[in-house]
């Protein structure tokens, strides 16, 4: 017996189709730059939305309606373990991620948690004998227990740092059991509400010594996976220290960590600090840093995390085009760490919510490699730039000039002539690029 009965194998069926449970434009065969396109992108379900989630919000109780909901405890645990392999088969999707506490509950103890871990990791090592879907990263949950009231790896209690370090101890070995090719690390509570009361500088040294550590016992334990930092500016503390790709560039370089570390990108993140989704994984691409994607999407009319199911095209063609200049995510991908409405309970839609994520990536790869194909943006890039490109330009760039030559090129200029920038235009063509897409 199954426990989405009603939903049958998800396929592409093209844009034609009036199959609701049907991929109309991400077709998992299509080649994108020599590799499938379900190789390219590597979606992810995440557990914690798709399967734990119960549409709780701060007024109001559970909504959403699982077929497994009859069930409490490790019999809960368990019949998610069965629900979400039913879920990624019939959505054909090739990863999933987890924090430990979406899949098996906390007991009494550390010990009791780590028992139950076992118990799950154990079941989930069977699927994924079979399953096509692997583990494309874990991570663990430092923020729900009231344990982590002041951060966890920056709490002011040293108890509470040692607890995070068995937690995330515990994290990597599941990792390596599991297979997993990254481990996350998203801050949590690693922020501070009030200067008042905070030795900033001591919170952030020894963040750093975790991440050291954590780097120790994973090379000790031969678990080879990228480690990724996922930046957020806020929510639950009001400053999270990491909190956008700069600043975790930074934090990363000052601590010696650059070179061990890429970054797990959420485009509701983004947001929050005030950027554009496109705009972290650029920074992230050009410093070589960018390791994943946390697909979702936010609304700029709530101030908060919504973690919306990414539907808007614009966003989708702008962050494929970074992943695809970035020729790819490599051992990353793209994690719908995105959550349906507290009104969208019924377990369908779940399976449209992932239909409609799947297909907005797959238009916003099309659109984008078109656009690169085309050489659109570069072209109007590179004449923009072409001024460094030879003459005082170029003596600029290789450094063959200073303040003295340049003031007597500046003091020989006539009136300076400068170009449009012709934002419109580009928009205008991005649309005929994205009408095009969805036309073909
Ligand atoms: C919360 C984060 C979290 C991370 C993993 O805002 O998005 O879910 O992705 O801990
Ligand atoms: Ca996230
Ligand atoms: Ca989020």
């Amino acid at each position: 017996m199954g426990y989405f009965e009603t939903i049958s194998q998800v396929k592409f069926e093209g844009s034609e189709s009036s199959n609701q449970f049907a991929f109309k434009y991400y077709n998992p065969e299509e080649m994108i730059n020599g590799k499938t396109m379900e190789e390219f992108l590597r979606f992810a379900v995440s557990y914690w939305h798709t399967f734990t989630a119960d549409g709780t919000d701060p007024f109001g109780q559970p909504t959403m309606l699982r077929p497994y909901n009859k069930f409490t405890g490790m019999d809960l645990a368990k019949a998610r373990v069965e629900a979400s392999f039913e879920f990624f088969e019939k959505m054909d999707v090739p990863f999933f991620c987890f924090h430990d506490v979406d899949v098996a509950p906390e007991g009494d103890t550390l010990r009791e948690t780590n028992k139950n871990m076992d118990e799950i990791v154990a079941m989930i090592k069977e699927y994924l004998k079979t399953s096509k879907t692997k583990l494309l990263w874990n991570t663990a949950n430092m923020f729900s227990n009231p344990r982590w009231v002041h951060g966890a790896a920056t709490s002011p209690n040293a108890d509470v740092f040692a607890y995070a370090a068995a937690k995330v101890k515990k994290g990597l070995e599941v990792g390596k059991e599991l297979g997993s090719e990254n481990y996350v690390f998203w801050g949590g509570r690693e922020g501070y509400d009030t200067l008042l009361n905070t030795n900033m500088k001591l919170e952030l040294d020894n963040l750093a010594r975790f991440f050291h550590m954590a780097l120790d016992y994973s090379k000790e334990i031969g678990f080879d996976a990228q480690f990724l930092i996922e930046p957020k500016p806020k929510e639950p503390t009001k400053h999270q220290y990491d909190f956008d790709v700069a600043t975790g560039l930074s934090f990363l370089q000052t601590y010696g960590l650059k070179d061990h570390f890429k970054f797990n990108i959420e485009a509701n993140h983004a947001i929050l600090a005030g950027h554009t989704f496109e705009h972290e994984l650029h920074v992230a691409r050009t410093h070589g840093m960018l390791g994943s994607v946390d697909a979702n999407q936010g609304d700029t009319l709530l101030g908060w995390d919504t973690d919306e199911f990414p539907t808007d095209l614009y966003s989708t063609t702008l962050a494929m085009y970074e992943i695809l200049k970035n020729e790819g995510l490599g051992t990353g991908g793209l994690n719908f760490d995105a959550k349906v409405r507290r009104g969208s309970f019924d377990y369908e839609d779940l399976f449209h919510a992932h239909i409609a994520g799947m297909d907005s990536f797959a238009i916003g790869t099309k659109v984008a490699k078109k656009l690169l194909e085309d050489k659109v943006l570069e072209d109007f890039i590179a004449d923009r730039y072409s001024s460094y490109t030879a003459g005082i330009g170029l003596e600029i760039v290789e450094g063959k000039t200073d303040f003295r030559k340049l003031e007597d090129y500046a003091l020989g200029l006539g009136e300076i002539q400068n170009k449009s920038g012709r934002q419109e235009y580009l928009k205008g063509i991005l649309n005929k690029y994205i009408l095009k897409a969805i036309a073909e």
